[in-house]
């Protein structure tokens, strides 16, 4: 079927996840660690603006704790790509080199990285991937596509294009990645989610200054006629589903020259309401596991593992309670938010990459990710 072009197969094939990787920095950052350069930068802030603060024309800084970021959230550490910047309190966001156009962009580094982890994972060669799909919350600049440029370091043929729909990136692609396998217009496709979020964090606001990590995942996807029985995750089906909401935004982008913003403006960074988007979301996503399970005639207690978003250690605690009574952390839906902190669309592929080697012939899994949009994306599988 090599050559068709557009969904033209006339039976479909089905699909198979043949292989993960993962790029994890070398930089961690403790909760101690956080914590005292936050309270560093919040008492020089107030020492800057004392006279204000006693007049009550400026509000002071309080400072962050340890206690509470792993109370609410169940965070411990987060890996990012530069940590120095990030921990000066004169600073408060990493420092990175700018590179030539005729350099690798720091993120298709971390993409390729991952990429060939997956393809060694998988046994396929660069040269057999034909489309790659680079899938993420936040891409480095606007063209041209990451992904184009993470083919060409892999020497992939075919075509490449890059896709944004925030936490859910990873499994909105994998989706897109199925339906060109089934489609016949791809025979292997290689999805890459990398989150450079350190670079779009606030920081300096003690309300979200915990939260993100940085990362990178990959996954190779391909037909199933192609991978060698007992190998890979059969793909069963694929949910996707989105609600308009503005509790968590970023309103960075190409505009904000044209309307003489200040880059500093707080809502050019990440910022959310994060206690209505633990309220909102949760019921969201067990409903929704929960009928894409039913939709293929399967039961929450059938599955094996439940590789969610790594958010918040409490949401993933009261998802996997309502579909399977179930703790968060167990063997059932293994946590690794703790670790790695929330890295937007990578989490749940992070806890896949980790938490399957023990799956047995038959087992079931679900993939699924949760956040701004709102977004909500399921993946149905079966170990092979
Ligand atoms: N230290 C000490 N106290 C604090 C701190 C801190 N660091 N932060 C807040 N507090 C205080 C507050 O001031 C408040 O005090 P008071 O009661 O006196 O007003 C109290 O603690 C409680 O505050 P909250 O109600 O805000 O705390 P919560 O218990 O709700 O916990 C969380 C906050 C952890 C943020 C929680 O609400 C949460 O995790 N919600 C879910 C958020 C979520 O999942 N968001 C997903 C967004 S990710 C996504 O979709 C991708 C986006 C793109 C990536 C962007 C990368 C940068």
């Amino acid at each position: 079927m090599w050559g068709l072009k557009g969904c033209m197969q006339a039976s479909f094939p089905g699909v198979v996840i043949s292989g993960s990787g993962l790029f994890r920095p070398a930089d961690v950052i403790t909760n101690d660690e956080l914590v005292t350069a936050f309270n560093a930068y919040a008492d020089r802030q107030n020492a800057l603006h004392a006279d204000a603060i006693v007049a009550g024309t400026h509000q002071a800084l309080t400072h962050s704790s340890v206690e509470f970021i792993e109370k609410a959230s169940g965070i411990r550490q987060r890996f990012v790509l530069e940590k120095s910047g990030v921990l000066d309190p004169a600073r408060m966001y990493p420092r990175f080199e700018p590179r030539g156009d005729d350099q690798l962009s720091l993120m298709a580094e971390i993409a390729v990285d991952a990429a060939r982890q997956a393809l060694a994972d998988a046994g396929v060669s660069g040269e057999q991937v034909d489309a790659v799909i680079c899938a993420s919350a936040n891409m480095q600049r606007a063209y041209p596509a990451m992904a184009i440029e993470i083919q060409q370091a892999l020497g992939a043929r075919g075509f490449g294009f890059d896709m944004n729909v925030a936490c859910s990136s990873a499994t909105f692609a994998i989706e897109q990645a199925t339906n060109a396998l089934r489609c016949g217009t791809a025979r292997c496709v290689v999805v890459v989610n990398p989150e450079i979020t350190s670079a779009h964090l606030e920081w300096r606001d003690r309300d979200c200054h915990f939260i993100f990590g940085d990362v990178c995942t990959a996954l190779v996807l391909q037909r199933s006629d192609e991978v060698p029985s007992g190998r890979g995750f059969e793909v069963l089906g694929t949910q996707l589903v989105t609600q308009f909401s503005n509790n968590i935004r970023n309103n960075f982008g190409f505009m904000n020259r044209a309307e003489d913003r200040d880059p500093k403006d707080r809502d050019l960074t990440f910022y959310q309401e994060g206690r209505k988007v633990f309220k909102e979301v949760v019921p969201m996503a067990a409903a929704h596991i929960e009928a894409h399970l039913a939709a293929l005639s399967l039961a929450p207690a059938q599955v094996r593992r439940f590789w969610l978003h790594q958010a918040n250690q409490g949401m993933n605690q009261l998802v996997i309670k309502k579909l399977v009574g179930a703790d968060a952390g167990s063997e059932v839906a293994p946590l690794i938010l703790d670790r790695y902190a929330n890295t937007a669309s990578a989490g749940s592929v992070i806890a896949f990459h980790e938490y399957r080697g023990d799956l047995q012939a038959g087992d079931l899994g679900v993939i699924c990710s949760f956040g701004a949009g709102y977004s909500i994306g399921s993946v149905v599988v079966r170990k092979r």
